[in-house]
Formats: C-alpha cells, sequence, structure tokens
C-alpha cells in the first residue's frame, strides 16, 4: 500500500455525514472533524434558534452545512428529517449518534420521569434515528454508524444512574447494531469520550467562591494520564477512521477517547 492509498482510507470525500445534536459541543468539533476530511455535514438541533447560529458557526469554519429542527426522541419527525436529508442532500452514509442530555441526581430523588427522560435521549433517540437511516444504507451497500458512549457505558459514579444505565445500553445496541446489519458492509461503533471540556460538563469544572478548582476537576485530574480534561477536538481524529474506508473490518467496537482514565487507578494523594 503506497502513502497515497492509505491517505485515501481516510477521506470522506463525496459522503454525507449526520451527527446529530450538532450546533455545539462536541457534536460540533466530530463535525468539523469529518468536513476537513471531505464530508458534508448536516446536523440537527431542538430549536430553529440554535440551528441557525450553528449554521453561522459552521460557515464561520468555512463549512456549509446543512441544519434540520429535529427532537431526536421524536420517530415521526426523525423520519421526516432523514426523508428531507434525501430529497435535499442525499443519502447519509455516516450517522453519529451525538445529541443527548444528562441530570446529575441522586438515584432515590430522581423521579422515574426524569430517568425516562434521560434514556429517551441518549438510548431510545439513537435506536430511532439509526433505524430511519439503516434501509438506505443497505440500499446503496454501505454505511457507517457511530454512537457516543461514554465513560458511563463502563462506570458508575453517584448522581448519573439513568445516564450510565442509558450509556451501559447504547454501548450494547452499538453491538447490536454491527451484529445485525455488518453483513450489509455497515460499521456500528462506539466513541466513548472520557470527561471533555463542553457545556454539558461546565458545572463539574466551576472555579469555586475561593478560587479553586472544582473538587470535581481536580478528581478528574488525578484520574486521568493525560493529567487534562479532554478538548472536543480530540474527539475529530478518532470519529474521522471510524467513519472512513479505513475502519472497514472495525465493527461493534467502543473507542475510548479518555486519556487513560479507563485504564488507571488514580495520581495518589501527595
Ligand atoms: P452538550 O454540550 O450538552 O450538547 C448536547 C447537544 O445535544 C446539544 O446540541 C443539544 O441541543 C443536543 N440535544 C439534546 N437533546 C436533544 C434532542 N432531544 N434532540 C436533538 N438534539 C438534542 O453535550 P456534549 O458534551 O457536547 O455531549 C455530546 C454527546 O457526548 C452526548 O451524547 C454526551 O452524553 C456525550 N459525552 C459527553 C462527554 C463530556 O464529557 N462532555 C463525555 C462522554 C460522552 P440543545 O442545546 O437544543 O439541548
Ligand atoms: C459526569 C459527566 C460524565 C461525562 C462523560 C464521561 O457527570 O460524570 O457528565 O458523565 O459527561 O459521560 O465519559
Amino acid at each position: 500500500m503506497n502513502k497515497d492509498c492509505l491517505a485515501n482510507q481516510f477521506s470522506l470525500d463525496g459522503k454525507v455525514a449526520l451527527v446529530t445534536g450538532a450546533s455545539y459541543g462536541i457534536g460540533f468539533a466530530i463535525a468539523k472533524g469529518l468536513a476537513a476530511a471531505g464530508a458534508t455535514i448536516v446536523f440537527n438541533d431542538i430549536k430553529q434558534e440554535l440551528v441557525d447560529k450553528g449554521i453561522a458557526a459552521y460557515k464561520e469554519e468555512g463549512i456549509k452545512a446543512h441544519g434540520y429542527v429535529c427532537d431526536v426522541t421524536n420517530e415521526e419527525g426523525v423520519n421526516a428529517m432523514v426523508a428531507q436529508i434525501e430529497k435535499e442532500v442525499g443519502v447519509i452514509d455516516i450517522l453519529v449518534n451525538n445529541a443527548g442530555i444528562i441530570k446529575r441526581i441522586p438515584m432515590c430523588d430522581m423521579t422515574a420521569e426524569q430517568f425516562r427522560q434521560v434514556i429517551d435521549v441518549d438510548l431510545n433517540a439513537p435506536f430511532i434515528v439509526a433505524k430511519a437511516v439503516i434501509p438506505s444504507m443497505i440500499k446503496k451497500g454501505h454505511g457507517k454508524i457511530i454512537n457516543i458512549c461514554s465513560m458511563m457505558s463502563e462506570l458508575g459514579r453517584e448522581t448519573v444512574s439513568a445516564y450510565a444505565a442509558a450509556k451501559g445500553g447504547l454501548k450494547m445496541l452499538t453491538k447490536n447494531i454491527a451484529s445485525e446489519y455488518g453483513e450489509f458492509n455497515i460499521q456500528c461503533n462506539g466513541i466513548g469520550p472520557g470527561y471533555i471540556a463542553t457545556p454539558q460538563t461546565a458545572p463539574l469544572r466551576e472555579t469555586q467562591p475561593d478560587g479553586s478548582r472544582h473538587p470535581f476537576d481536580q478528581f478528574i485530574i488525578a484520574k486521568t494520564p493525560a493529567g487534562r480534561w479532554g478538548e472536543a477536538e480530540d474527539l475529530a481524529g478518532p470519529a474521522v477512521f471510524l467513519s472512513s474506508d479505513a475502519s472497514n473490518f472495525v465493527n461493534g467496537h467502543i473507542l475510548y477517547v479518555d486519556g487513560g482514565i479507563l485504564a488507571y487507578i488514580g495520581k495518589q494523594p501527595q
């Protein structure tokens, strides 16, 4: 294999990528990476104002993204959005199930409705969106699905019972899609980010009234061999790999992009 042949394996030229919930945060960073590799970017958000902001943000990066208003928990709305994308942009070659929420509430204080809301967005929605795009992927003869899992696909911690249950389920949904649709040349893998500095984790990094770092911030730094929080951009390269021909024989794998947290017992107190 020569240098050009290897480089081409990572090219996404001519591919249409749908990244859900990608007006900002991890989804936005992943979409920028996919665009840099040649993909046409399609994204959605619940609110028109955020879709508009997202389109403007992509434009600032030199990316002509296609934005749609859609709540990923609404199956009818998702099916309508996918049909509209196929009509206006093209068949979706790459799906990144990124949209997600978290509720940090002690389990015995959490209502069943709050639990269901997290499961709905973080687990039911990836099922709904994957189900909407797979038939056209089968017709086209290929497809890539990337589910954004989490450290909580492997580990628990206080106050995140619903999120951990959803992300643990998402890991197994990933493996099941890989199992059920691998024969159609569809690869389904997960990316498990570690602790990434985005709006979702902002409450865990707030500077304390005395100017010190948030205790959880210090905890994560001690638990991460890299000694830092991840940046959303750290996820772009792994996403390009799992979206490209370079990963055509990678299926049902969860790629943890966590700076080594899952491998490390943690720095001993000094
Ligand atoms: P974020 O900053 O909170 O962004 C989440 C995105 O999902 C937002 O654009 C949000 O749109 C969208 N979204 C939420 N519910 C939606 C729905 N029902 N329909 C459509 N869009 C919806 O989160 P993030 O940190 O970028 O995380 C992105 C993904 O990575 C999530 O799945 C998260 O669980 C996962 N993750 C994050 C970390 C981390 O440390 N940050 C680590 C591991 C995994 P609105 O603004 O309209 O709500
Ligand atoms: C939390 C964090 C984590 C991260 C991520 C870790 O409250 O523990 O929000 O859940 O978001 O999922 O991989």
